[in-house]
């Protein structure tokens, strides 16, 4: 590891002008590692812009120094970017689809790099950094900014542990490693307030919020001998709501007891579903969202799917049961 890092850490002192990207409806690791790889490269006087391919930013985690960075991806005007930048870095996203349109910016003429901890799918070079063992993109990104010289303080603390404990589930699930106490103690210690992370993302709902949560618990559905269970909500209830708000839903839908797989189903437009899997222990639940084109990690993955709620469910259950018998 400490070689590769160093190998990463000598292309980011020679190199400048990048564009720093991650995956689509990017979360709180997804954010917080971009963030605070971006507040390493001022230190560095580098140059750099972060494009996201999301037309709208999660705006729960403008506390993070330097959110204001973060850019929509022009879909209209791909090609203003050409000839712009002379590396890519991508994070927290194991390949071209995951980052959406962004991907027209990896160009053969271009560095381009990933620092990720899914399985991969695209390999953009030997400097490449893959380690499917850590909980977070942004426990990795850590790692680099603690073997450069940069001073690893409060601001970049900040990002970090945001992004850890959004991963590892405020340091619960089985992702969690010895090695991301240690990261939030040495964090801690760099003046990071847990306390004050833990008030403005998940002590600050909107009652509306809650309310349409309460929603979903109503709508929770049992499945394959109660080894299945479905929360669903639906376009009609989702009026005035940040779909990211409601993210708690799917860590609830695992929450039955029994229950071995939760998924949580959102219908973003009509006929049109987001969904969010979650395993308890053995079910490897990517591999469910693999069927729909999705990924993620065994214990939580996400995909979506066009076309009738029924359906949706028929599939989903087609999938799983035999899992159970
Ligand atoms: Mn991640």
């Amino acid at each position: 590891m400490t070689d590769k890092i160093n190998k990463i850490l000598d292309f980011i002192y020679k190199e400048d002008n990048y564009i720093l990207t991650t995956h689509v409806n990017a979360d709180g690791d997804a954010i917080a590692c971009v963030l605070a790889f971006s507040l390493m490269l001022d230190k560095l006087n580098k140059k750099f812009r972060i494009i996201l391919d999301d037309q709208k930013m999660d705006s729960r985690y403008s506390y993070i120094s330097n959110w204001k960075k973060l850019q929509s991806f022009d879909k209209e005007k791909p090609e203003s970017y050409y000839d712009t930048y002379n590396a890519l870095l991508i994070f927290d996203a194991p390949g071209n689809v995951r980052i959406g349109d962004v991907a027209k910016l990896v160009q053969a003429d271009v560095k381009c790099l990933k620092i990720d901890h899914h399985p991969s799918e695209d390999k953009y070079s030997d400097l490449d950094w893959v380690d499917i063992e850590s909980s977070s993109a942004s426990a990795m990104v850590f790692e680099i900014i603690r073997q450069s010289k940069i001073e690893l303080d409060k601001e970049i603390g900040t990002a970090i542990y945001t992004g850890i404990i959004f991963d590892t589930g405020r340091l619960s699930f089985s992702n969690t490693r010895v090695r991301d106490f240690e990261i939030c103690a040495i964090l801690t210690e760099q003046g990071v307030k847990p306390g004050e992370i833990t008030n403005i993302l998940f002590l600050n709902n909107k009652v509306h919020t809650l309310n349409v949560i309460g929603e979903g618990l109503r709508n929770l559905t049992v499945h394959c001998n109660g080894k299945v269970s479905v929360i669903s909500l639906f376009n009609k209830d989702l009026q005035n709501i940040e779909l990211n708000d409601l993210e708690v839903l799917a860590n609830y839908s695992v929450s039955v007891q029994n229950s071995e797989v939760g998924i949580f189903i959102r219908e973003v437009e009509p006929q049109s579903f987001r969904i969010s899997l979650r395993s308890k222990s053995y079910v490897d639940v990517s591999k469910i969202a693999g069927h729909f084109e999705g990924g993620g990690h065994k214990m939580a993955s996400g995909c979506k799917f066009k076309g009738a709620y029924p359906d949706l469910i028929e599939k989903l259950i087609g999938h799983l049961s035999p899992l159970f018998k």
